[in-house]
């Protein structure tokens, strides 16, 4: 397909681009972003352009599209997206726009579809994204092979999807590498959603992340959460008291011995940590009462106390696997100050709801954790958005995640602003 050429007379974001390059040049490391990274228009449209129209982003599990024909869609900023199975277990991931007149071709979040048929005026495609049908009234000269739908680049990885608008995404054969070395021990082709959510926060994305990367408001805010989950966010989080390192110690030579993965392993960089923590002693899942909410074990194994599996893969998703079901965090931003967050509860395909589990008990903790973080990320915002707002200092300790979460989002910035051509200053 030919590149799509840009519009780009008065280069309208040319004073973002300088602003972003220049503040981050001089930014103290280890303090929050300046204002405008939180709340400008424009900043907003080069977080977009460099970071959400480039970088891989975690779109939704292969398990939500188990058989030949069913998509699932989202948008990536003004960009609809489909994700659909084709023939022979393939995946193909499209950008979900005719290319008759535009339209977009599918408007559910989910479903099952023959051909991708467009509403407008019913050109046809076949589940690869060849055109087959076009009518009969389109000239002499028109070719269906000359306007197929427009690829996007799409990652399977231990069941997860992501995508990359990018030409030539980032390089993501370590991320495979330990999706799929850590994921093989669940049957992740075999689970299903039991139950999805999906919130608005009025907060901007980096806001929503940075809440997630540290758990200083933990005591004062998760009730529920704090139940099963300790508030170290990994076994080498430096607040760690002897206790739970040795809790971390026993659990670890148990997991060993069952052959339970656990081992913190990093890809790209800062963008993917993947690691195994225990959960509050006496606890095995995160329920009210820590007990588990589905009675069909997501593994092979059967259900062991295997501690909670925390996935985070920047720019947008946090995940936690525990032996009964997971909970899978997507993020995307809708503009400068509001964020949609979905979240969904897997648990094995042949668990049978009001039998092996209950939806109000599976999501409980998680949907009240997730309102609680809404009014945290909300009220951040609207404290930003003060006059007398100024960076300010992450803790070294409680917010080590935060700082490495800024830390990759300016490095990802800048790579991405000077490397690319159409942004480059
Ligand atoms: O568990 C999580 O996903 C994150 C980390 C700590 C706070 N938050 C709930
Ligand atoms: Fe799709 Fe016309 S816009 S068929
Ligand atoms: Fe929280």
């Amino acid at each position: 397909m030919e590149p799509i050429a840009h519009l780009n007379l008065e280069d309208p974001l040319g004073d973002a681009r300088r602003f972003a390059l220049e503040t981050m040049s001089h930014h103290p490391f280890g303090f929050s972003l300046p204002q405008p990274f939180y709340n400008d228009e424009r900043l907003f449209q080069l977080d977009m352009q460099t970071i959400f129209e480039r970088e891989w982003i975690f779109a939704g599990m292969s398990c939500e599209i188990p058989a030949k024909g069913n998509f699932i869609t989202l948008d990536i900023g003004h960009n609809p997206v489909v994700i659909v199975r084709g023939d022979g277990d393939a995946i193909h991931a499209f950008h979900n726009t005719c290319r008759h007149r535009g339209s977009r071709l599918c408007s559910t979040e989910k479903g099952k579809l023959a051909k991708l048929v467009c509403p407008y005026h019913q050109w046809t495609y076949e589940l690869d994204g060849r055109l087959l049908f076009a009518g009969t009234e389109m000239g002499e000269d028109f070719r269906l092979e000359d306007y197929g739908l427009a690829p996007v680049a799409l990652t399977e990885a231990g069941g997860y999807l992501f995508v990359s608008l990018a030409e030539n995404p980032p390089d993501v054969s370590d991320l495979k590498a330990i999706f799929d070395s850590y994921l093989s021990f669940y049957d992740m082709a075999n689970l299903k959603v039991a139950v999805t959510t999906t919130i608005e926060e009025q907060a901007n994305w980096k806001l929503v992340l940075e809440n997630n990367r540290e758990c200083y408001h933990c005591n004062g805010s998760h009730p529920e959460l704090i139940k099963s989950l300790y508030e170290f966010d990994d076994t080498e989080d430096p607040r760690a008291t002897p206790e739970y390192r040795s809790l971390v110690a026993r659990k670890q030579q148990e997991w060993d011995g069952l052959g339970i993965p656990w081992k913190m392993s990093w890809a790209g960089g800062k963008r993917n940590r993947l690691t195994r923590t225990p959960l509050v002693e006496g606890t095995v899942s995160m329920t009210m009462d820590g007990r588990a909410a589905c009675r069909r074990p997501l593994t092979h194994q059967g259900l062991e106390d295997m501690g909670s599996l925390r996935i985070l893969h920047l720019p947008n998703s946090w995940n936690h696997f525990v032996g009964d079901h997971a909970a899978v965090f997507r993020v995307l931003p809708l503009g400068p100050q509001r964020t949609q967050v979905t979240t969904k509860w897997l648990v094995h395909k042949d668990a049978v709801e009001g039998v092996d589990y209950d939806v109000e008990n599976l999501s409980r903790v998680w949907d009240a954790t997730n309102a609680q973080d809404r009014r945290l990320a909300e009220e951040n915002q609207r404290g930003i958005n003060s006059l007398a707002y100024r960076p300010g200092p992450y803790s070294p300790t409680y917010e080590y995640g935060v700082i490495d979460f800024i830390d990759w989002y300016r490095t990802t910035l800048a790579a991405n602003l000077g490397s690319s051509p159409a942004l480059s200053l």
